[in-house]
């Protein structure tokens, strides 16, 4: 798993470091070259009522005849006009120039950056689709392919845009790729697996390759300082998943669902060799027969589609809660992601400081999970989330907001995480991929409009802060309506997945339930006890 949490890093983060630009720009006037940059600002750069510099604004004068006068210090009463020759930049808190620099996506391009985001998602909508159908149709391993390849060609392809359009068409492109470059692997290794060990594979192998990557992300920005190399770097390594059929197995489970029961057989039988160990002819027996009865049944499940979950009235409740409290999720989290700009401290450690946060948050969630419960643990860590958020919006810009705002992000990753594995358990085995493909797609939907929100902070610094937090509270109390599923069979017709959770009650909590219970059953002891003597 390790090259391809590498992959999905650097497919979902990596945009973020194309297209920044440093805080300070003001216009560019090449008539007046061979000043210093500091004289040159001063001529022909009006001030702000703050005494700034003004970003987008210029004196409008003949420059030749100001300079063949000797003038030094400009004329407040000098017309002005908005930047018509590009813009100079401070390079301090950005150290390298992007191509929304180069191409000057500020004033009144600055929304582009964030276009250029949403339209990524839009790739990612439909990737999902389309290489969810190709893992789904012609298995797992060609969809993994086909993904990174995607990802490899656009992101080569991203290094050499030179214009919004082209750079949008690359991102679109690298969308494509999102999400399912990591997870059809994650899909292959879930299902190899025994449950023992899932949990474990699941969250601490994606906890420590995953966040490693995306905390080396804004390294190689800095460390490389061009963002043509950096594009690159981040992208032809995805090209290594061309060894992917040499190194990585069908799975064994997908090929018995499509009836292939045969290849999955040889490739049970390399496990054998490569554990140096012996499967027992009656075993491997056995399991054809299972195995065929399986691909019966997996035949019969092509009658379902996700419309069925909104049929019968409790399942198309918890659908539709699933649904919302997933896209508010997404939202909060990827907003998160995007806000480190707008904390007011150094963009590319704060970015770090908030990505290695999510090692943590995996490892206490492995740990407690199970002993709060789903619901409660949703909601707590969304509301907690939310709460944070807003706090960070009523104290001073700088350590303390940026501190607060990554405790928020800390909380709600947590909630991804259980929202992920909650919708999985809720909803029934006859439509649970398609159900949880759609409930995906619906967050990069919903994705969409972060950039937009994160966008705002150009109006007030406090604005993105405020709708997330506001978003992680209404989320969060959402998930107190859904049914608990700690330690329940998951359910696996429509009829289980409608009756799902019926006589829980509000404030039933596993662990206390489970005291209760150990108690009765200790009480149930003694009366028979009491009885037989
Ligand atoms: C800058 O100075 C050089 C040499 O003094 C001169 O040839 C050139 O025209 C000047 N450039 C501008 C834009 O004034
Ligand atoms: C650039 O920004 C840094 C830090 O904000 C500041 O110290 C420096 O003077 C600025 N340089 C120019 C040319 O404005
Ligand atoms: C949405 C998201 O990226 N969540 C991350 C939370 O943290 C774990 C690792 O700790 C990542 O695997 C998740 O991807």
């Amino acid at each position: 798993m390790i090259p391809y949490a590498f992959f999905f890093a650097f497919v979902y983060f990596a945009q973020i470091f194309m297209t920044v630009v440093p805080e300070q720009h003001w216009c560019r006037v090449p008539e007046l070259g061979n000043l210093t940059v500091e004289q040159r600002r001063h001529l022909s750069i009006p001030l702000t009522e703050e005494q700034n510099f003004e970003r987008c604004v210029m004196y409008d004068v003949d420059w030749k005849s100001i300079l063949d006068a000797g003038v030094s210090t400009p004329d407040r009463t000098w017309p002005t006009k908005e930047c018509h020759q590009g813009w100079e930049f401070n390079y301090t808190d950005v150290p390298y120039e992007t191509i929304a620099s180069q191409l000057g996506w500020v004033c009144d391009k600055d929304n582009y950056p964030a276009t250029a985001q949403a339209v990524f998602f839009c790739g990612a909508i439909v990737g999902g689709l389309i290489f969810g159908w190709i893992a789904d149709k012609y298995g797992r391993i060609p969809a993994l392919i086909g993904t990174n390849m995607c990802g490899f060609a656009a992101g080569v392809g991203t290094a050499f845009a030179n214009s919004f359009w082209s750079f949008c068409l690359c991102r679109f492109l690298v969308g494509l790729a999102y999400d399912n470059c990591f997870m059809v692997m994650y899909i292959i290794v879930i299902e190899y697996v025994g449950p023992k060990w899932r949990t474990f594979v699941a969250n601490i192998s994606i906890a420590v390759y995953f966040t490693f990557a995306a905390c080396l992300l804004p390294w190689i920005a800095l460390g490389v300082a061009n963002w043509q190399v950096y594009t690159l770097i981040t992208s032809v390594p995805l090209g290594l998943a061309i060894f992917t059929p040499w190194v990585v197995p069908e799975s064994a489970r997908w090929l018995i669902s499509q009836g292939r029961i045969d290849e999955s057989i040889t490739i049970l039988k390399k496990c054998e060799r490569l554990n140096g160990k012996k499967i027992p002819d009656h075993i491997l027996k056995e399991f054809r027969e299972t195995a065929t009865e399986i691909a019966k049944e997996s035949e019969q499940l092509k009658n379902f589609s996700v419309l069925d979950l909104f049929r019968s009235p409790r399942l198309r409740r918890n659908s539709l809660l699933l649904f919302i409290i997933w896209m508010s999720i997404a939202m909060v989290f990827d907003g998160h992601v995007r806000n480190v700009g707008s904390l007011g401290l150094d963009m590319f450690l704060t970015f770090t400081v908030a990505t290695a946060t999510e090692f943590p948050a995996d490892l206490l969630l492995t740990l407690i999970l199970d002993s709060v419960g789903r619901r409660w643990l949703a909601f707590s860590s969304m509301a907690l989330s939310g709460v944070f958020s807003l706090l960070a919006t009523a104290v001073p810009i700088g350590i303390p907001s940026a501190s607060l705002a990554i405790v928020g992000r800390f909380a709600v990753n947590i909630s991804f995480n259980i929202g992920m594995q909650y919708a999985a358990e809720l909803l029934p085995t006859v439509v649970r991929g398609q159900g949880l493909a759609a409930i995906h797609i619906m967050g990069y939907v919903a994705t969409i409009l972060v950039p937009y929100i994160v966008y705002l902070a150009t109006i007030a610094k406090e604005i993105p802060l405020l709708i997330l937090g506001a978003l992680g509270i209404a989320g969060g109390c959402l998930c107190l309506l859904l049914p608990e599923s700690t330690g329940q069979a998951m359910p696996q017709t429509m009829d289980d997945g409608e009756n799902y959770g019926r006589g829980q009650r509000f404030w039933d909590v596993p662990c206390l339930l489970k005291r209760k219970a150990a108690k009765n059953a200790k009480s149930n002891n003694k009366e028979e006890e009491n009885g037989r003597y």
